[in-house]
């Protein structure tokens, strides 16, 4: 699947802005127009724009709706893109169906029939159970129904990325899988999904220079003295694709990436993640895309140094991996497979809870993933899930499957990240690469660091011991609260945030096994309401408006 283009053969509009909007139940029937729509501007969320709770909060169905009118092109294709819909939408054309897709942070893309006025609605529902990702369980009570999350960050809903009405060319371009390999020259393998017959391509270096030319759907072309993407080093190639009728331009970068014993290796070298999980969430916007608010996080992840994010816990808007690839960052990307542990004795992989329905809906998403960022460069291992019940007796079973079907549609290592033990987990030898969540001196252990460096390095050494992969700390924090000090630290001070991360990172230091520090969380950032978060988790090293937080300078020098 492509993205959306301008060129001399390609149209594309874009349809953000305000649209008509209003709650709805199961009964809404998109043949009418909304009766009395409320305003509302895509993308973002819709829940922290209103003022009441029941708004908020609501649970079930939202419809959106927008008049449009196509230009008089009637040859061709016309189709819609939204780059996300939140999490179960339909998509209808004056009322008829034309598309229905279930997860709420991959594109939906679907063919709309020439009609010079027409009207788009979009019904959404927000509603999570044990067959989505995320999973959650839903409930009644009071006669009210209860999206019971069990992961933690607020379930926002809407249209929260770009939307796109777009218009291809008779048998069209539709699809561009490109593949390096390094060699004494490169080798660009490249294939082109077309009915078109005659196919031309050539590629541009990093200085569009042309450096290659090819013809037909499937090649190779030798790239003498390549200038390798790396960190830091966005350089892209261009391959541009031309079949007469259609042209596109599907950037890429030339870089290997191993997993070797215990190392992590990109073109050959040893590398060490440097970074943050993170989360799309803003405040007024929640988890609505907007270019400036990326561009900000860009600039702070590389004031303080980092070189690596995880898209916790979800595949994150297009233009956030297109900023990657040019600026040098590393991903891990992560497919919503959160929430897969309910805290309590119950065995989740189990035929009631997450079963078969729910593996398929992960290996759908896992496939809609892969097909969406294959070839971006930044991208440099996928993560199946976070902390899913790996110690019960079914999990290996699931993950079985879940990572053969992973691995038949990616070269790149696979991470699965883990909040169990070592010796309980039963999952993750299947990895190339463990994730790790720990938070030793937080959730347990509370104020004595001492104790926790003891017992933090016992835990990771068992985990290298068992299992003789390379371990990325995925996860490792603590809420502080902006602007609170103390003397001598104690929980939720800016202080007591920099003796942990310090104590944690001593610990690294000595391991060799280590392949990287996510620090959890990039910025503080909403979640339900619960005694244990006020107003939202504050684990960020940045605020929720992006400022830094005391630790914030301590990494800055840290990762120079
Ligand atoms: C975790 C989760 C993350 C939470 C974090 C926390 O292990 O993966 O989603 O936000 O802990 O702050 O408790």
């Amino acid at each position: 699947m492509l993205y959306p283009t301008n060129n001399n053969k390609r149209i594309s509009i874009s349809l953000n802005g305000l649209w008509n909007f209003t709650f709805a139940d199961d009964s809404y029937d998109p043949k009418t127009s909304i009766k009395e729509p409320i305003l509302m501007g895509v993308p973002s969320s819709y829940n922290d724009l209103f003022t009441t709770i029941k708004e908020r909060e609501h649970v079930g169905n939202v419809v959106y709706e927008l008049k449009l009118q196509l230009p008089e092109i009637k040859t061709g294709e016309w189709r819609i893109r939204l780059g996300s819909a939140t999490h179960k939408a339909k998509c209808y054309i004056d009322g008829e169906l034309l598309s229905y897709h279930n997860g709420g942070f991959l594109p939906i893309d679907f063919a709309i029939p020439y009609k010079e006025k027409f009207r788009l609605t979009i019904v959404l529902d927000n509603r999570l159970d044990y067959q989505t990702l995320p999973i959650a369980s839903l409930k009644e009570e009071n006669g009210k129904e209860i999206v019971d999350t069990h992961f933690d960050f607020f379930n926002y809903a809407g249209l929260h990325r770009n939307v796109f009405l777009y218009h291809l060319p008779n048998n069209p371009i539709e699809d561009i899988v490109i593949k390096t390999k390094i060699e004494e020259n490169a080798l660009v393998s490249y294939k082109i999904d077309t009915l078109a017959e005659k196919v031309n391509v050539q590629v541009l270096d990093p200085n569009n220079k042309i450096v290659g030319k090819a013809s037909g759907k499937i090649g190779t072309i030798t790239i003498a003295k390549p200038l390798l993407w790396d960190i830091g080093k966005g350089n892209l190639y261009t391959l541009c694709v031309e079949t007469g009728n259609d042209y596109y331009e599907e950037t890429f970068g030339i870089r290997e990436i191993l997993v070797k014993d215990k190392d992590i290796l990109l073109n050959g070298k040893k590398i060490y993640l440097k970074g943050f999980g993170m989360h799309e969430d803003h405040i007024t916007i929640g988890r609505g895309t907007y270019s400036g608010l990326n561009i900000r996080d860009f600039n702070l992840l590389r004031w303080i140094n980092a070189n690596s994010f995880r898209t916790s816990h979800y595949p994150y808007d297009e233009e956030m991996y297109i900023l990657a690839d040019k600026l040098g960052l590393l991903i891990i990307n992560e497919v919503p497979a959160v929430g897969m542990n309910f805290w309590s004795s119950t065995e989740v992989f189990s035929e009631n809870i997450i079963n078969e329905t729910t593996k398929k809906n992960h290996m759908q998403q896992l496939t809609e993933l892969v097909n969406r960022d294959k070839n971006h460069p930044s991208v440099i291992m996928y993560s199946v899930a976070n902390e899913a019940n790996t110690h019960e007796r079914h999990a290996l079973a699931y993950f079985k499957d879940i990572f053969s079907h992973t691995r038949s549609l990616t070269d790149l290592p696979i991470m699965i990240v883990e909040w169990v033990g070592a010796e309980s987990n039963k999952v993750a030898q299947l990895a190339d690469v463990i994730g790790l969540n720990r938070y030793i001196g937080w959730y347990v252990n509370l104020g004595d660091l001492e104790t926790s460096k003891i017992k933090l390095k016992a835990d990771l050494n068992a985990y290298y011991n068992k299992f003789k992969k390379p371990l990325v700390i995925t996860e490792f924090g603590t809420d502080t609260i902006a602007g609170l000090h103390s003397l001598p630290s104690v929980s939720f001070s800016e202080e007591y945030q920099v003796d942990f991360i310090k104590m944690y990172k001593e610990v690294f230091d000595e391991l060799d096994f280590v392949s990287g520090e996510h620090v959890w969380n990039f910025a503080d950032f909403m979640t339900k309401q619960g005694i244990t978060r006020i107003n939202g988790n504050k684990k960020g090293v940045f605020t929720r408006d992006r400022q830094p937080k005391m630790i914030a300078h301590f990494l800055r020098e840290n990762w120079k």
